[in-house]
């Protein structure tokens, strides 16, 4: 019944509009969207909430359906943003760490320690000035950006030993994801870093090919991390990623502006329930994890001081090479909230 009422409304678009009607008449039967993880992490679930939001509220019009486990790049989710360019990625809901190969820029958040914790985070993604110039960057990349969620901070794991100080790390083979960026954090303490997809990661770490692997421990808890040998965990959290929601801009241009609105909103919703989900879990998973017989530490200030000098090269290195002045901005906004 809708879908014939669709057609016919859009018929009759057609006679009276048509350079109108083409330029928006053209509705997928399905938009598809990208996630690295399925709707039981706190990520994957930010996504299912947006296509279902959208869904509803477009009355169906607009039928977003998920591919977990970067399943339209063959996992390879590093490919998620170029996908999206070439038309067979419609909707993203992904971390900008993953496309880094892709729009570097995008990435500038996950800088080594930039976001010390979730008052700055905050103060960051509410900033208006700031999420303006970000979003034309997207623009400029080629999506329409929608609405800004959170992977998570990522923390360190590993089945060798407790990890107090860079020294640790000396000769542990870890896998890291997306950016080089992060390749060069694991060098600069001696560690040796491969780079592989989520996909690969988890036999990569049953097996022993790897020693260690970086992520929030929401992911570390709900992939069961623990199971594959992963003993030792450290809550530093050194980086952490946006959930960027946007949409491929041949796709956004095709909705009337009444559906672009409504699907932004929904992005914002779905945002913001997602973000109260990664708190949530956030709060709670040091105590998580140590009932799982993993050995949590949590770095003192001190030992914190000694992580950020450890990366302060990488980080100004990195800085250079992604968007210096958007980062400088980022910068002072984080400063505002040291002073509070
Ligand atoms: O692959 C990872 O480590 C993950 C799921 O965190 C990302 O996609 C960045």
């Amino acid at each position: 019944m809708q879908r014939r009422h669709l057609v016919i409304s859009a018929g009759a678009a057609a006679l009276a509009l048509p350079r109108l009607a083409f330029a928006q008449g053209a509705y997928k039967a399905e938009y598809k969207m990208s996630t690295v993880v399925p709707p039981a992490f706190a990520w994957g679930r930010g996504g299912e909430i947006f296509a279902n939001l959208t869904r509803e509220r477009t009355n169906g019009r607009i039928n977003i359906k998920q591919y977990p486990g970067a399943s339209l790049v063959q996992g390879q989710q590093d490919r998620e943003f170029s996908a999206m360019r070439q038309g067979v990625i419609d909707v993203l809901c992904g971390a900008p760490i993953n496309w880094s190969g892709t729009v570097r820029e995008l990435a500038a958040f996950t800088l080594p320690f930039l976001l010390p914790d979730h008052k700055a985070y905050d103060a960051v993604i509410g900033n208006q000035a700031l999420m303006a110039d970000y979003f034309d960057m997207v623009r400029k990349a080629g999506a329409e950006p929608l609405a800004v969620g959170e992977t998570g901070y990522r923390q360190l794991s590993n089945s060798k030993r407790a990890v107090l100080k860079p020294d640790d790390m000396k000769g542990i083979k870890i896998r890291v994801v997306g950016s080089p960026m992060y390749g060069e954090i694991m060098t600069s303490f001696g560690a040796n870093p491969t780079f592989m997809s989520w996909a690969d990661a988890q036999p990569a770490l049953a097996s022993g090919a790897v020693d260690a692997q970086e992520n929030p421990l929401e992911v570390f808890l709900a992939a069961k991390i623990n199971t594959l040998g992963q003993k030792y965990v450290t809550k530093w959290n050194y980086s952490n990623d946006i959930l960027l929601f946007a949409i491929a801009q041949p796709v956004w241009a095709s909705w009337t502006p009444a559906d672009q609105k409504i699907v932004r909103e929904a992005a914002q919703d779905a945002a913001k329930q997602q973000i109260a989900l990664v708190r949530k879990l956030f709060e709670e998973d040091v105590q998580k994890v140590s009932a799982l017989g993993v050995q949590v530490h949590v770095p003192t200030p001190a030992e914190m001081q000694v992580w950020q000098v450890a990366t302060r090269r990488t980080y100004a290195r990195w800085k250079a090479q992604t968007n210096p002045g958007f980062v400088t901005k980022v910068e002072e906004v984080v400063a505002k909230t040291r002073k509070a």
